[in-house]
Formats: structure tokens, sequence, C-alpha cells
């Protein structure tokens, strides 16, 4: 059957790649499928947040390079809180280059995020190349690689015969690309006949997700995580904003609540979702 109706258990499994099957492992164990996106400025706060949702989360969602007093300690704490917490981390970085490029940017500079991201991200738009460049560092590091095939914003361009074309390219990196950004699964998408998906299973991480909000003033839409679960049947939900509100009045009662509850949502969809 489809793996959206087996459980992550299941796909655990089975999974080729080491980091996905260690975040099937995680979201089994900790039963949760929940990923928060921790979007603030200030590596205090940044560490904060993860320290006080890391029980309740299988994935962190970094944007490394919005911490403005960003050190090396910031690379060390993060991954004693994954340790401590028992999650994985994924770095938003969206790259969009040529491969020679990528893959500098990803092993080097500041960051070098290739080092500590179990997960990394990529846009499709320089073609099969950006997974070449990639991979050449990543994949020998046991790290994995989500194509954006959709994006949560209005007016977004990632659609049609774009996305069709993306999920195509994941499936003939499978080794290296272990999923999606997207709204919805992406099973058999673009395929044609003497493509084999039946083995194929893509994670399909979705960001955009909120319960309290249907969007904010720079074009975000939110969709609540049974939509994305149940009725889409995504695998796992980022939850930014939704959860630790706005930064700049951090309360982190509030943010202990907030995760404990889009935990809660997430998880009960996907429960829903493989017993149907
Ligand atoms: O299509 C997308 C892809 C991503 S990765 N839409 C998104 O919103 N994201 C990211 O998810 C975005 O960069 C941000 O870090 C997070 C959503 O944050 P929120 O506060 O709106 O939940």
């Amino acid at each position: 059957s489809s793996p959206h109706l087996q459980t992550y258990e299941q796909r655990a499994k089975k999974h080729g790649n080491p980091a996905a099957r260690k975040l099937l492992e995680t979201m089994e164990r900790k039963k949760t499928n929940l990923s928060v996106s921790v979007d603030v400025t200030k590596k205090k706060d940044f560490l904060a947040i993860i320290d006080v949702v890391g029980p309740f989360v299988c994935l962190i969602k970094t944007h490394i390079d919005i911490i403005e007093d960003f050190d090396q300690t910031v690379i060390e704490h993060l991954q004693e809180l994954s340790v401590k917490h028992d999650f994985l981390i994924f770095e938003d970085r969206k790259f969009a280059d040529i491969g020679n490029t990528v893959a500098l940017q990803y092993s080097s500079g500041v960051y070098k995020i290739s080092s500590w991201a179990h997960l990394t991200n990529a846009h499709a738009v320089p073609g099969p190349s950006i997974i070449t460049g990639l991979s050449s560092i990543g994949l020998p590091l046991g790290r994995g690689l989500i194509l954006l095939s959709e994006m949560s914003s209005k007016g977004a361009l990632t659609t049609g015969s774009y996305t069709e074309d993306a999920v195509r390219m994941a499936r003939s990196r499978r080794d290296f690309v272990v999923g999606f950004i997207a709204q919805k699964r992406m099973d058999g998408i673009g395929a044609i006949e003497a493509d084999d998906v039946t083995e194929e299973d893509f994670l399909v991480l979705a960001p955009g997700v909120g319960l309290d909000s249907k969007g904010d003033a720079m074009g975000q839409q939110y969709r609540t995580p049974r939509e994305v679960v149940l009725e889409s049947g995504c695998d796992v939900i980022i939850v930014g904003r939704g959860i630790y509100g706005k930064s700049d009045q951090l309360d982190v009662e509030n943010v202990r609540k907030q995760a404990e509850r889009y935990r809660q949502e997430g998880w009960s969809a996907y429960l829903e979702r493989v017993s149907l």
C-alpha cells in the first residue's frame, strides 16, 4: 500500500537512507510528527525555545543565518540538545545554485551545514546538478536532502509541470533525496510507465501549519495539522510562529503548551490516517 497508509515504524524498517530512517524511528519512539521551525535572531532565545519544545518534536528546523550573535557554541549547544531530547536537525537552507557552488555552501563558510544538519533542502530550479553537488558532500556523511516541490506562500510558482519535474529529479536520486517540502503527498506524480514507483517512500514535510491563524501579512498561508496530515497525507508538520508566537515577547510556558498541543493534533491525525 501507499507509504502514507503504513506506520512510521514500518517505513523506517525499509528506508534506505540513514537520516530518513533515523527520523522515522524517532517519530515512532517519541510519538510525534512535529517539527518546530525556530526562526529567532538571538542565540539565547534560539536555544531556550529548543530546550522547551525538544521533548515534543522529531525534528528542529533552523535558519542558522538569521542568528545575529552566531558563534560556534550555537552549534555545540544545538547538538547537545539534539542528544538530550532525541531529535534530528534540519537546516532550511533552500540551496538554489549550480552543483559546484552548493557543494561549497553546504560544506564550508561560517556555518559548515553538512557537519551538523541531518537534513537540508534545495530548490529544484537548477536541475539535477544541484543534487549531484550536494550529494558529493552529504552522502558520505549519511545526510538526506529534501527538495521543495511546492511552497506554502500565495502565488508560488511551484505548480504543475515544475512540481512534476521536481519529483522526477528526486525519483532518480532516491539514495540522497528523501522527501519533499510540499502541501500534499507526491506519490507517483510525474511518473511515466517505465518508472518503478512501488518502492519509493518520500517523506513529505509540510510548512504553513497553524491552528489559530489563516496566514500572515506577507503571503504565508496556514492549514491545520488535520488538513495536512489526514487529508493531504503529509508526514511531518512544520510549525514556527504558531508555537513560539512573537519572538520579542517569549513566553516559555506558552511555548511548551503550544508544542504539546501541535504534537497532539499532528499525532492523532496520523493515527486516524494509518487506521483507515
Ligand atoms: O513553502 C514553504 C517552505 C518553507 S521551508 N513555506 C515555508 O513557510 N517554509 C518555512 O517554514 C519558512 O521559511 C519558515 O521558516 C517556516 C514557517 O514558519 P511559520 O512561522 O509561518 O510557521
